[in-house]
C-alpha cells in the first residue's frame, strides 16, 4: 500500500483528482491512499502566515521553514509503521531534477511519499537542507504552485501500482517503457473522411502487424524524439 501525503495551502484543489479515474480506482482497491494536509494548520502565528519577506530584500515572498518542517514531522509521526528507506519527502520546484518515467517507477516502489507544494517565489533554503529528500521539476516552465506538478506525480505513480491498470500489457507495451514512442492506433470505422486504416492492421497477420508497429515506433521516434533513443529513461 502506497501512502501519498500532500502538503499545500490549497487542499481543495485535490478533491477532483482523488475522486475520479485511476486514482479513485487505486484507492478503492486499497492499493494507495491519498491524504491532503493544509499547511496553514501547522502555523504558530495568529494570522496563520505561511510566507514572509526574503532576507536581503527583493520582491515577492518566501515560504517559511517552520510550518513545512512541522507538517512533515507530523505526517512522519502518523506513518510510524513505514520503513524509513521507503519514505521520500519531495519538494516540487523548477530547480529540481526533471521528472522522467524512471523516477515515477522508483517512486511507485515506495511505501510513503510526502509531497511539499510550494507557492510564491519559493521556499526557505532550509526546507531543502533539513526536510526534503528529493527535488523534482515536471518540466522547464514556470507554474504558480507545486499543486499541479504534485497531481502529475500522483497520477503517474498510481497507474504503475500493481493491479491499478487493468491489463498489465498496456503498461509494458507502451511508449517510454522501451524508450520508443507509440505506434499509430486505429479503431472503427475503416474509412473516415477518405483516410483508410492501414491494410496490414486488417490483415489478421499478427507477425506482420507486430513488425509494422515496431517499424512505425522506430520511425516516429527517430523523427520526433531522437533524444529518446539510447537514453536510459
Ligand atoms: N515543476 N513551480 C513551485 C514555487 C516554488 C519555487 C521553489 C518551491 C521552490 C514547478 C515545475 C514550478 C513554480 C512550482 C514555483 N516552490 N514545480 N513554485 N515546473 O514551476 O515543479
Amino acid at each position: 500500500m502506497l501512502k501519498i501525503d500532500i502538503i499545500t495551502i490549497f487542499p481543495q484543489l485535490f478533491t477532483n483528482i482523488t475522486d475520479f479515474g485511476v486514482i479513485k480506482e487505486g484507492k478503492a482497491k486499497k492499493l494507495c491512499e491519498v491524504n491532503v494536509y493544509n499547511l496553514r494548520d501547522f502555523t504558530i502565528d495568529k494570522h496563520k502566515k505561511v510566507d514572509d519577506r526574503p532576507y536581503g530584500g527583493g520582491t515577492g515572498m518566501v515560504m517559511a521553514v517552520q510550518p513545512i518542517d512541522d507538517a512533515v514531522n507530523f505526517i512522519k509521526s502518523k506513518n510510524k509503521t513505514v520503513n524509513k528507506e521507503f519514505q521520500k519527502v519531495i519538494l516540487l520546484s523548477p530547480q529540481g531534477e526533471t521528472l522522467k518515467q524512471k523516477k515515477l517507477k522508483f517512486l511507485s516502489t515506495m511505501e510513503n511519499i510526502i509531497i511539499i507544494c510550494g507557492r510564491y517565489e519559493g521556499v526557505d533554503e532550509r526546507v531543502r537542507l533539513l526536510v526534503s529528500d528529493l527535488e523534482i521539476s515536471i518540466g522547464d516552465y514556470i507554474l504558480t504552485g507545486g499543486e499541479i506538478p504534485a497531481m502529475v506525480i500522483i497520477d503517474g505513480v498510481i497507474r504503475l501500482l500493481e493491479g491499478v491498470v487493468g491489463k498489465e500489457q498496456s503498461i509494458i507495451h507502451e511508449s517510454f517503457e522501451n524508450n520508443l514512442l507509440d505506434f499509430p492506433q486505429y479503431t472503427r470505422p475503416e474509412i473516415y473522411k477518405g483516410i483508410r486504416v492501414p491494410e496490414v492492421l486488417i490483415s489478421g497477420n499478427h507477425k506482420e502487424i507486430e513488425k509494422w508497429r515496431k517499424e512505425k515506433s522506430l520511425e516516429s521516434t527517430r523523427e520526433k524524439r531522437p533524444d529518446l533513443i539510447d537514453k536510459n529513461y
